[in-house]
């Protein structure tokens, strides 16, 4: 065993993978339970998805579950989700399915890698390109470089549609706003701010709201209470299952 053929195999791969990435079909900013589902389905039926990870774990807030404790709640409706990614539910007494945090994390990274999905982590996505009014691309850097603030300049992914799966932050809905003179398909044209926790209609709202934003780009999950001004809802993830989903059924009947 030579070290030398350590790194260059590591080095191969990696770069072989990043320049297979660099023009796609989807890049989705964020690798939380919505981002993934949807870029596993999307992956399956023969896209090319590229997603990006600003952390070095995928998962998003899933991992914390509720406060630290290890559990999460999802209703019925999105039971079928986690039977696609094999993960494991057990009904409660209330009617809820539970999971277990952990399980729910990395059973949905390792369901949309093995669906065929490309999941970039230490890779931020801090600006986008836009052309004629849209989207039609992604400007990343390394997270570690950003963290330090080091004045490196970033690269560029081309994509047919971005997503915008960054959770809370609603991060590149809010830099394409702020960065832009452009007008967002909500009420006031700007993000309207996610509001305090009010779980059930949280939870159809972030359904209900997964769509295009500006042309080339789409909201899913936790990113489109705070682009629509939705309540949040706590540790129960249905609704961020089951927003990817749709997501990937609005992709796929655009991108075909
Ligand atoms: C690259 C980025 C960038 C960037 C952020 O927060 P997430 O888990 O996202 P969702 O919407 O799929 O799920 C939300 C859910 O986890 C949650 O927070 C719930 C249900 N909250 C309810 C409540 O009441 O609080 O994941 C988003 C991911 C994270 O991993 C970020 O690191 C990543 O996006 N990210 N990646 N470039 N600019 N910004």
């Amino acid at each position: 065993m030579k070290e030398i053929d350590i790194t260059r195999a590591i080095i191969n791969f990696h770069f072989r993978a990043l320049l297979d990435n660099i023009q796609t079909d989807v890049v989705i900013v964020g690798a939380g339970p919505s981002g993934l589902v949807a870029g596993g389905y999307l992956a399956r039926d023969g896209f090319k998805v590229t997603i990006l990870e600003k952390r070095l774990s995928p998962g998003g807030g899933i991992w914390g579950g509720g406060m630290g404790f290890k559990y999460a709640a999802v209703q019925e409706e999105a039971t079928h989700i986690l039977q696609d990614f094999d993960i494991q539910f057990e009904k409660d007494e209330s009617g809820l399915y539970i999971v277990d945090s952990l399980e729910l994390a990395s059973g949905l990274i390792h369901g949309a890698i093995q669906m065929g999905a490309h999941i970039f982590n230490l890779v931020t996505v801090e600006d986008l390109v836009v052309r004629e009014s849209r989207v039609v691309g992604v400007v990343i850097n390394n997270t570690f470089a950003l963290m330090e603030g080091f004045p490196i300049d970033p690269l560029t992914i081309k994509a047919k549609v971005v997503v915008d799966a960054t959770g809370h932050e609603h991060d590149v809905v809010a830099t394409l706003s702020r960065k832009n003179d452009v007008k967002l398909n909500t009420p006031t044209g700007k993000p309207l701010g996610e509001r305090s926790l009010f779980s059930e209609p949280a939870e159809k709202g972030v359904v209900e709201n997964t769509k295009e934003v500006y042309p080339g780009l789409f909201v899913c999950g936790m990113a489109t209470a705070a682009v629509f001004g939705y309540y949040r809802m706590g540790p129960i993830f249905g609704g961020m299952l089951l927003s990817g989903e749709r997501l990937a059924k609005i992709l796929k009947k655009k991108l075909s």
